[in-house]
């Protein structure tokens, strides 16, 4: 394959600065020489810059101008990266996936494919401007991308995800509203004890066979914090009980063997809180099993 490789040092959809950093964490700890080595020809196209903007300040929103600079910069940059291959994005926080999906939104209503969309975060992620709390925009990304209302001065959403095409798995942190939105949608969503009870392969197999029977093009956005805290320190908002090392890999290997992995964000690293670079070599790593690292080989594509 030929993978794109987009720097989207986005800090502004929270209030602790660090995430701008992740882009070259990632270059560091050799992204491009791992999928290079899996065979991949990689193209790093640097870093992404937020479009200028004249939308006004909001009192209750964090940095809300910039964030609206970034969305429109990354979704233009999402499509054009998206016509040449495969694209990652290296977070940068979570408010990226405002721009990197409706620019594969865009990419996919073009070719003429239902877009479906994989989140993997401890988080919903599903507020409006109207109903965070935090006033922090990268708790919002997946109620924009679905076409709720709520966004002024945002761009318009064109092509939204129709919610039965979005999969959340990770979930335990939802804050009031985001649950009464998610249960009242067709959200597939899945918490931790879903993952205890069935363990993540099941959720994630059905995701992918329905991905798989619509010819689907398929976005994963990877939260740092969909990780347990123990095994991913680096990130801002750590919440217990999150996925094993070993549940992680096992996510990546089943999108690996499914083939349907067209883009994914790489979000919420920040490197200012790591030890010794570890949360980043292992988001490195998980990237690596998501385009074909392996022990041994399987009679793989079960989907395909
Ligand atoms: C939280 C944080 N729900 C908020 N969301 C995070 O601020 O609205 N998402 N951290 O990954
Ligand atoms: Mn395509
Ligand atoms: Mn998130
Ligand atoms: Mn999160």
């Amino acid at each position: 394959r030929t993978i794109l490789l987009v720097g989207a040092p986005v800090d502004s959809g929270k209030r602790g600065a660090g995430c701008l950093m992740g882009p070259d964490a990632y270059r560091t700890a050799r992204l491009p020489g791992a999928l290079a080595d899996l065979g991949h020809e990689v193209i790093d196209l640097g870093n992404v810059t937020p479009a200028a903007t004249e939308a006004e300040p909001d009192a209750h929103l964090h940095a809300l101008p910039e964030t609206i600079g970034w969305t429109r910069a990354l979704s233009g940059a999402a499509e054009a990266a998206l016509a040449r291959g495969t694209a990652i994005f290296l977070g940068g926080d979570h408010a990226l996936s405002l721009g990197t999906v409706h620019g594969a939104a865009a990419h996919a209503a073009s070719s003429g494919k239902p877009l479906f969309v994989l989140w993997l975060d401890a988080h919903s992620d599903f507020h409006t401007c109207k109903t965070t709390d935090s006033g922090n925009l990268h708790g919002t990304p997946l109620a924009y991308l679905t076409g709720r209302k709520g966004f002024p001065g945002f761009p318009s959403v064109p092509h939204p995800i129709p919610e039965e095409q979005v999969a959340i798995i990770g979930l335990r942190s939802v804050d009031g509203p985001e649950r009464i939105a998610l249960e009242a949608s067709r959200i597939r969503r899945h918490d931790m004890r879903y993952i205890d009870e069935h363990g993540i392969a099941q959720p994630l197999t059905a995701f992918l066979d329905a991905v798989a029977a619509a010819g689907g093009h398929l976005h994963v956005s990877l939260d740092v914090d969909f990780l347990d805290p123990a095994v991913a320190p680096a990130v801002g908002t750590t919440v217990p009980g999150g996925a094993t090392v070993r549940e992680a890999h096992l996510a990546m290997e089943l999108l690996y063997d499914s083939g349907l992995v067209t883009s994914m964000d790489l979000v919420e690293l920040n490197p200012m809180l790591d030890e010794r670079g570890r949360t980043a070599q292992l988001m490195v790593d998980l990237a690596a099993s998501a385009f074909g690292r392996r022990v041994f080989d399987r009679p793989t594509p079960r989907i395909l």
